[in-house]
């Protein structure tokens, strides 16, 4: 009896140190298991999207799905695209091209970058359609990082109306709410206001929206050493994110805002990076400001405060692992 108690109990206290274990697996599982994401950029005119880019490859809270391309020049911002994504062995990766429209003011030099590529192409399927298929391919799993001016998002939209209840999740770079570091009163986000009517539809449209406006991102701006970091870790996304930084830089007074990283880092770990974010109601005008508007508005989580030194802890790390 002795014996069989004896072999009882040790049966019991393994089960009882496995059965932790298993659990333990599996809660690591779940908080571990990726979050699908596709990122919807204007790479090629500023350069955090590029940054944000690099972001969303290495960070290991993501699998990225796809990157989808928006405004202006697209079939020029997708060779960018493709070859960032080429050049860091994340080749597999699908770039779909949005419509073009009549390209932003200025000369895009992130461009000549890219203008020889040929070793990685986009896919046939419009960008509109890639998001569609691939939502609905994973309904309720796919995150929708919109770093862009809104055109493909609209027109996923309208191809797609029940797109919202779809997508788990739509976190943007857009819009201006209050004051910021660059201006004491609200500002027609460029992102807004590049494609006004799309902005209207996506913020109207019932998504589970979260957005993080200027009056966090104009606050975080690149230091020195912390661009020294980065070039001296010499990894081919390191290399490759310094050649398109020195392509943006018209002035060497210029810093980077990290605008587009902020919203990247809030869908890897939601509300981390921020010391509030706020449910407002929210609703673009026709002059493309994002306006608190209680009757008429959705809403809106928006990200305020952001941590700085958590984040640039957390962008850094990522980029140079
Ligand atoms: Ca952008």
């Amino acid at each position: 009896m002795i014996t069989r108690f004896a072999a009882l109990s040790g049966s019991c206290a393994r089960f009882s140190l496995i059965f932790p274990l298993i659990a333990w697996a599996s809660a690591a599982a779940v908080q571990h298991a990726p979050i699908k994401v596709i990122l919807d950029t204007d790479i090629g005119t500023d350069i955090d999207d590029a940054w944000a880019l690099g972001l969303a490859m290495t960070s290991p809270e993501f699998e990225l799905i796809a990157v989808t391309v928006t405004d202006g020049d697209t079939t020029a911002r997708a060779r960018v695209a493709c070859k960032l994504l080429h050049t860091t062995d994340h080749g597999a990766v699908p770039v779909a091209v949005g419509r073009p429209t009549p390209p932003p003011p200025g000369i895009d030099y992130q461009f000549t970058w890219a203008e020889e590529f040929t070793a990685k192409r986009p896919v046939s399927q419009p960008a509109a359609k890639l998001i569609v298929d691939t939502i609905r391919h994973f309904p309720n799993e796919v995150t929708l990082i919109g770093v862009g001016p809104l055109q493909n998002v609209a027109d996923a939209l309208r191809l797609e109306p029940r797109l919202p209840k779809l997508v788990k999740r739509v976190v943007l770079m857009s819009g201006s709410i209050r004051a910021s570091a660059s201006s004491p009163a609200p500002m027609a986000e460029w992102n807004v206001v590049r494609a006004t009517a799309d902005a209207q539809l996506v913020y109207a449209a019932g998504f589970p929206l979260t957005t993080v406006p200027l009056d966090s991102t104009t606050y975080v701006r690149l230091r020195d050493d912390e661009r020294e970091r980065l070039r001296a870790r010499a990894s081919p996304l390191t290399r490759a994110l310094e050649a398109l930084y020195r392509l943006w830089l018209d002035d060497p007074s210029k810093r980077m805002t990290l605008h587009d990283q902020l919203a990247v880092a809030e869908t890897a770990r939601p509300g981390e990076f921020f010391g509030r974010c706020d449910t407002l109601r929210l609703r673009v005008d026709d002059k493309g400001f994002t306006r608190m508007d209680e009757v008429r508005g959705s809403p809106t989580t928006v990200c305020f405060e952001p941590k700085r030194d958590a984040f640039m802890q957390y962008y850094l790390e990522g980029l140079t692992r």
